[in-house]
């Protein structure tokens, strides 16, 4: 079988036996440690020679390089952090864009391209991962590098109406025509996408399914991520550390607690979830002092401003609904912003009450699916699921919710926290059935099938 070669932002060598952390790490690793090949990115260091290292383990080759101070200022936090994720967001009000930071994206992309050809043997097939790196394909072809080239969108593909606000956008977008397929993590993403490429690159929808745009023939499909429900479950099963922070109430029983994890960002909708708890304990007061929400929230980003501006607004609001809720021996809100071990979040995900994932707009959101996985089948929790989150597309028997909607989210709280164990059984069983419909395996293994069974990179006629 061919190999395989993995571009994405950042790569962090995975050790052997290592408590496995989430999502595109593990998928990847799996398919690379499975079938042998290269792993190619960013370090993670600013200021260095951008010279390739290598390092092997196992049979997968990482291959990274560090940036230069300029390349990770436009690339990473002007280009990738501050236009093109808020955007996709569908957050135009936090975005800004300047041209020198697009062309430095395009440049840093280029250089990656030409940093990988001498690595690559004609047969070899290329798996780029996320919005940092659209580009990356026409870079290679620039090059003369034909291999199959496939690329996933971890986050969303928003409206052409919303895309449309990049302002080199045809120049970006009409790029993703360079790859054999482009996988999406909806059916609503695959099919804003379709219009953006018939609307804006003229392209057309052959009787196969397959696209036309730009002088190139390609596909797009929906690959969800999932997770891997047995592993997160042992996880979960072997987490011994008592229930940390959870107090008890007045007679002594332990307190209901609602969980939510997130990185510190603006998406995640952290804001509107702790002002729609302060709903929850203002209009059914029989909950105070009976439940507490942990919301860990590790920080990201930190240098871009719109985080650093979140981060401030977070600690007012957090601040506020414990200032005027907390008693002596109650505080409502645990906010922690720092990052916990796997194990130690699994176990918190099985002792929780409730789940509460509610992103203002989400890609997947993996930590939907890590909590109903980590649940006791005896006594399972409930999870509380905006509908902008991509998980909502598979786990319709979470509580639906929509995030800009704060007495609403209230009153699935208080429905979450009474909830009979039949009901939460039924849920929990159909979610679990989804779940392990659209495991970590099958996202990988669906993805990579395709990018192999669809031909080669085709050429039609010349390009936009
Ligand atoms: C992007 C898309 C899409 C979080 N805090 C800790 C911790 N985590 C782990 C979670 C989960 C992962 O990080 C976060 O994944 P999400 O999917 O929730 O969100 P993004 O980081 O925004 O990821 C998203 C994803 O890509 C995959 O395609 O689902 O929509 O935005 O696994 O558990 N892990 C540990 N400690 C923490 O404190 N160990």
């Amino acid at each position: 079988m061919s190999r395989l070669v993995v571009i994405s932002n950042r790569v962090a060598p995975i050790r052997e036996g290592k408590v496995a952390a989430g999502g595109l790490a593990v998928g990847v690793y799996d398919a690379l440690r499975q079938n042998g090949g290269i792993w190619f990115g960013w370090n993670g260091e600013v200021g260095q020679n951008p010279e390739t290292a290598c390092e092997s383990a196992g049979n997968i080759t990482y291959v990274t390089l560090g940036l230069s101070k300029p390349d990770y200022n436009e690339y990473y936090r002007g280009f990738s952090n501050a236009t093109l994720w808020p955007i996709f967001h569908y957050r135009i009000d936090l975005a800004r864009y300047s041209r020198a930071e697009y062309l430095g994206y395009r440049r840093v992309n280029a250089m990656l391209a030409e940093k990988l050809k001498p690595l690559l043997r004609p047969d070899d097939i290329l798996w780029v991962h996320d919005y940092h790196l659209i580009p990356f394909a026409a870079a290679c072809r620039q090059l003369g590098i034909g291999n199959r080239i496939g690329f996933f969108l971890h986050i969303p593909f928003p409206t052409t109406e919303v895309l449309t606000t990049v302002p080199p956008h045809r120049d970006l977008f009409q790029t993703l025509c360079d790859y054999d397929l482009i996988g999406f993590q909806t059916e609503s993403d695959r099919m804003a996408f379709q219009d953006y490429v018939c609307r804006e690159l003229d392209g057309l929808i052959g009787t196969d399914g397959s696209l036309t745009a730009c002088g190139r023939n390609f596909r797009a499909g929906v690959y969800p991520i999932g997770v891997m429900p047995d592993e997160i479950r042992r996880l979960a099963d072997s987490y011994r550390g008592r229930r940390p922070m959870i107090g008890r109430t007045a007679e002594g029983k332990l307190r209901k607690t609602l969980i939510s994890v997130d990185r510190l960002d603006y998406s995640k909708g952290l804001v509107e979830r702790f002002l729609a708890y302060e709903q929850l304990l203002e209009h059914y007061p029989e909950h105070r002092r009976n439940v507490e929400l942990i919301q860990i929230a590790p920080t990201s980003r930190t240098d871009v401003k719109t985080y650093q501006a979140i981060r401030k607004q977070l600690e007012t609001v957090a601040g506020h609904v414990n200032g005027r809720l907390a008693d002596l021996d109650w505080m409502p809100l645990h906010y922690l912003n720092k990052s916990l071990e796997r194990r130690t979040l699994m176990g918190l995900f099985r002792t929780a009450n409730v789940g509460l994932v509610t992103p203002l707009r989400d890609g997947m959101n993996l930590v939907a699916k890590e909590y109903v996985a980590a649940q006791n089948p005896a006594d399972p929790g409930v999870l509380v699921l905006s509908r902008f989150a991509g998980a909502a597309h598979e786990l319709g028997a979470a509580l639906i919710v929509n995030p800009y909607d704060c007495l609403g989210m209230a009153e699935a709280m208080d429905r979450a926290l009474r909830m009979p164990l039949e009901e939460r059984k039924e849920r929990y069983e159909d979610m679990m059935r989804a779940l392990r419909a659209a495991d970590l395996d099958a996202w990988r293994d669906n993805f990579l099938r395709d990018l192999r069974t669809f031909g080669r990179h085709r050429v039609v006629t010349a390009s936009c």
